[in-house]
C-alpha cells in the first residue's frame, strides 16, 4: 500500500450503504493491524465533532433544513478541515482505517440528483485514498439488518439510488482503487 515510502500509513476508505457494516469492519481492520504492531487511528466522516460537523449533524437529525448543494460542500468542507491532520499522520506512518469518504460524499448527492460533475469538483485535492474498500449489500438486506435509525437519508426508496449511484461511480473513471465485498449472502 505504499509502495513510494516505506514510512507513510496508507489510507484505507470504506464506503457503502447504511447497515452495509462498514463500522464492523473498519473496527475490526484496526485491531487487527495494531495486532501486527502498526499504528493505526479509526476515523470517520462525517466529523460531527468540529462546528461544520455539527451544521452536518444537525441536517441528519433533520433539526434543520438545507439546499441540497449547501450540504454536499459542508460533507467537502469536513473532509478539507481535516486534510492537514490526516497528512501529518501518514506522513508519521500512521494508518488510518476511515469510515466513508468522497465516495459517500458524490454517491449521496448525485442520488438526490445534483450533477455528477459538480459532486465530484470540490473533493479534487483531498488526499487520494489507496484503497476504497466498497461492502456490496442490496438496500433490501441491508434494511432487514435490525433496521435503520431515525436520520434523514436512512429510508429504503432513498437508499436504492444511492446504491445506484455508488455503482455508477464504481464504474466511472474517478480516481480510486475499488475493492468489492460482496456481503449479500
Ligand atoms: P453516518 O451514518 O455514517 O454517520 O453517515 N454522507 C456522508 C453524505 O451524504 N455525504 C458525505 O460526504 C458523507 C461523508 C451518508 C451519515 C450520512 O451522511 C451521508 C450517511
Amino acid at each position: 500500500l505504499s509502495a513510494n515510502n516505506e514510512s507513510r500509513g496508507a489510507l484505507v476508505v470504506f464506503e457503502g450503504l447504511d447497515r452495509s457494516g462498514k463500522t464492523s469492519q473498519c473496527g475490526r481492520l484496526v485491531s487487527y493491524l495494531e495486532g501486527l504492531g502498526h499504528s493505526v487511528e479509526l476515523w470517520r466522516f462525517p466529523d460531527r465533532t468540529t462546528s461544520v460537523g455539527q451544521m452536518i449533524s444537525a441536517y441528519l437529525t433533520n433539526k434543520s433544513q438545507l439546499d441540497d448543494h449547501t450540504i454536499h460542500l459542508l460533507f467537502s468542507a469536513n473532509r478539507w478541515e481535516k486534510r492537514s491532520m490526516m497528512e501529518t499522520k501518514l506522513k508519521a506512518g500512521t494508518t488510518l482505517i476511515v469510515d466513508r469518504y468522497s465516495y459517500s460524499g458524490v454517491a449521496f448527492s448525485t442520488a438526490k440528483g445534483l450533477d455528477f460533475e459538480w459532486c465530484k469538483a470540490p473533493e479534487i485535492g483531498l488526499i487520494a485514498p489507496d484503497l476504497v474498500v466498497y461492502l456490496d449489500i442490496t438496500p433490501e438486506k441491508a434494511a432487514e439488518r435490525g433496521g435503520y435509525g431515525g436520520e434523514r437519508y436512512e429510508q429504503l426508496e432513498f437508499q436504492r439510488k444511492v446504491s445506484q449511484h455508488y455503482k455508477l461511480l464504481k464504474d466511472s473513471s474517478w480516481k480510486m482503487k475499488v475493492f468489492c465485498v460482496d456481503c449479500r449472502l
